[in-house]
């Protein structure tokens, strides 16, 4: 995907400093051209993210540009200085993105945030459940106008499928009347399986039914649309709602979170540990718990200071990460010690495992400066989960941890 912007604008100033502004906090590289003539040149040369286009040039005073861009399957946000509304109407009509007066310093903030959007959008997908196809289509072609991921189904039973098949949904957009199953109950179903924050539900109703807007919402949809609907409205309500999401994903992060390394928080930590054990009851899925410790870190501090003590943490938190399965559990509870959960595992496996992490930190070497390098070892203690609770499962970890340490650090014992 292109990371270039064209900006077409005959007013040198504004075009300047649009694009001066999408350099520094956008980091697409700009190209600006003043006419139409140069607009064709660079089109020519590059793909673009997106256009940002005037539609009033020098050499093309109508609107000469849009066309000439989406011929060529450009994504266009047109900029306007007309604000009649027939004209307006006019363009909205076209395969735009969206149309954005320009001159004000709200317009040009408001241009930096749907580009920003835009560029997020790249990382969603949107599911689209409706039995039309003519209308799956439009929707489809909509969407995908925005940077949106698209997956499209025809009824109900096909998007659950959908939704088991597929983790990274974040928005299903569906249709009210459709057979087999109508959206109302797919959006009952689909809140059985997955909460509101995680994914979001956008359902389309006709005007005629204004009660089932109320249904939907309790019934657990995060907004509603209703047909018929303007380009622009269908936009904003398909951004808000992912915004949204984005927002309390951002908020749950930082409850969960360590700030320093990005694991998992003591907090956390225990909250999925709760979970997972609920889903051990049945099986007899074992699991190894090991609480490290980096050996003598005092005096990394002492005598580096306490960043660089820092830097080793997270290096720390780097490797525990890469050389244990996204299914597992690493957290840091606090300090230089960090708990580790590997998921569904014998014990001689997480032996295994453990000793190599240990080895792997004892070759490794953390550059600091031209003349600093820092090596540093971890002591690991090591329990499997049997009949006992998580909290003596980790208390036997710390003894066997306190084993290591006083058997000569550098080293992993287990129970
Ligand atoms: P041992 O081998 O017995 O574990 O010795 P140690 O020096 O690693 O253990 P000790 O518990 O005596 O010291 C831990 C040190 O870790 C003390 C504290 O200042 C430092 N520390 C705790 N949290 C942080 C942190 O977030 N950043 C940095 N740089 N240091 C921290
Ligand atoms: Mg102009
Ligand atoms: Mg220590």
């Amino acid at each position: 995907m292109s990371d270039r912007i064209l900006i077409v604008e005959d007013n040198k100033t504004l075009a300047k400093l649009i694009s001066k502004k999408i350099e520094s906090t956008l980091g697409f590289t700009v190209d600006v051209a003043y006419s139409l003539h140069e607009a064709k040149l660079f089109l020519k040369t590059y793909s673009y993210f997106i256009t940002l286009l005037d539609i009033n040039l020098p050499d093309a005073p109508n609107g000469e540009i849009v066309d000439y861009a989406l011929e060529r399957e450009n994504h266009v946000i047109v900029l306007s200085g007309n604000i009649d509304k027939e004209f307006r109407q006019k363009m909205l009509q076209k395969h735009i993105i969206d149309y954005i007066n320009k001159g004000g310093v709200n317009d040009i903030n408001y241009i930096m945030q749907t580009l920003k959007r835009l560029q997020k959008n790249r990382e969603h997908t949107v599911l689209v459940v409706d039995d039309s196809l003519v209308f799956r289509k439009q929707l489809q072609s909509m969407l995908e106008n925005m940077f949106l991921k698209v997956i499209t189904v025809a009824h109900g039973e096909e998007a659950l499928g959908m939704l088991d098949m597929h983790d990274d949904i974040s928005l299903v957009l569906t249709d009210y009347h459709m057979p087999v199953m109508d959206g109302l109950e797919l959006t009952y179903k689909i809140r059985e399986k997955f909460d509101k924050n995680t994914l979001g539900v956008l359902a389309v109703s006709s005007t005629k039914e204004s009660e089932t807007n109320a249904i939907f919402l309790k019934s657990g949809a995060n907004d509603f649309i209703r047909k018929p609907f303007s380009k622009e409205e269908f936009s904003c309500r398909i951004n808000n709602t992912i915004e949204a999401l984005e927002n309390i994903q951002i908020v749950t992060n930082h409850a969960n979170r360590d700030y320093l390394t990005g694991l998992y928080n003591r907090r956390y930590f225990f909250d999925t540990m709760q979970t997972y054990q609920a889903e051990l009851e049945e099986s007899q899925e074992r699991f190894a718990v090991a609480m490290i410790d980096i050996d003598h870190f005092k005096k990394v501090n002492d005598t580096y200071g306490h960043d660089v003590g820092d830097k080793v943490i997270v290096a720390l938190a780097d490797i525990l990460r890469s050389s244990t399965s996204h299914r597992d559990i690493v957290a840091r509870f606090g300090g230089e010690e960090f708990c580790v959960v590997l998921k569904n595992i014998n014990r001689y496996s997480a032996l295994d495992i453990f000793e190599r992490i240990r080895s792997q930190i004892e070759k490794f070497s953390l550059h600091i400066d031209e003349n600093t390098y820092i090596q540093f070892t971890v002591s690991i203690g090591l329990a499997m989960n049997s009949e006992e609770s998580l909290d003596e499962t980790i208390n036997e970890a710390d003894l066997m941890l306190y084993k290591a340490k006083n058997s000569g650090r550098n080293l992993v014992v287990i129970d």
